[in-house]
């Protein structure tokens, strides 16, 4: 049984219309990474950060999975029907619904999800689609204390247990669309040659990784996924 663990980051979610965040016109060229991305930019100015994850999660009905998604729900799908004699886990740094919206099933947001709210008072997770600014009630506990379920820099990412058990033990060790210069995402590729994986990069240009790999293989996610799937 192969088992395959899938890397991805915001470059699989490019050509479906959503910026990235280290492109020449990414997000970080339009918003300050410490006020919208650290606990510390939550506490000094939270309805900034209330509006640039209200407006991100706005963005996301108007967009569509692409190929790349696709390739990879179909994947999971052909291994579930045991046409393919394997195991697949997705961790994704994205914080989109595209993979979701794709049909992927086996899926880490290991940097949170922006379809989902923290209560800090009831410490309740909820989903939530609408906007929220500092005085939006919790619906469990009635308080205004909530933030978006989103991983900032200085926080720790979610599943990090499973997902290094899962890196350790694979076969294959595949990232897709990421630049490689976020921790601890940026170390799996060597924590999968550590066991006995075959590592490969699928990127639109060499990540800052990329010598870690076995392999790499360039261009745009769309063509280069649906090719590496089949
Ligand atoms: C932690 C939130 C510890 C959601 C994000 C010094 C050295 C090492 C580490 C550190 C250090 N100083 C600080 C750290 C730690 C820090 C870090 O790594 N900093 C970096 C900047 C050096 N990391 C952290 O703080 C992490 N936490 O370490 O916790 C800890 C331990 C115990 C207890 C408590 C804490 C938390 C990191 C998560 C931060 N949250 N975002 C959101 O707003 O989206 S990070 C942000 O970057 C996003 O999550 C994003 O996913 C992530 C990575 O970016 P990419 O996905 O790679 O996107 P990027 O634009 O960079 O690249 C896109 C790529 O796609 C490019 O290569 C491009 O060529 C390619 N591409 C473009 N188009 C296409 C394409 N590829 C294919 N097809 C295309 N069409």
């Amino acid at each position: 049984m192969k088992k395959i663990v899938i890397l991805t980051g915001a470059g699989v979610s490019k050509e479906s219309g959503l910026d990235t965040f280290r492109d020449a016109n990414g997000i970080w060229a339009k918003y300050s990474m410490e006020e919208v991305c650290t606990p510390e930019g939550f506490k000094r100015n939270p309805q900034k950060l209330h509006e640039f994850y209200n407006k991100l999660r706005n963005d996301l009905p108007n967009v569509q999975p692409n190929a790349a998604h696709i390739a990879l729900a179909e994947l999971e799908k052909a291994i579930e029907q045991k046409k393919i004699d394997a195991e697949l886990i997705i961790i994704t740094q994205n914080i989109d619904d595209l993979h979701e919206r794709a049909g992927s099933k086996k899926l880490y947001h290991m940097h949170g999800e922006l379809y989902k709210l923290w209560c800090r008072g009831c410490d309740a997770k909820i989903k939530w689609q609408h906007d929220c600014f500092i005085d939006t009630p919790c619906p469990h506990c009635g308080q205004q204390k909530l933030r978006p379920d989103i991983v900032w820099f200085g926080e720790m990412p979610y599943d990090m247990d499973k997902i290094q058990s899962a890196l350790l033990s694979c076969d294959l060790f595949v990232s897709i669309g990421t630049s490689g210069v976020v921790y601890p995402a940026a170390g799996f590729v060597q924590m999968a040659s550590s066991g006995h994986a075959k590592t490969v990069e699928l990127n639109l240009e060499p990540s800052a990784g990329t010598t870690c790999f076995n392999e790499s293989k360039l261009g745009p996610a769309t063509q280069l996924v649906p090719q590496f799937v089949e």
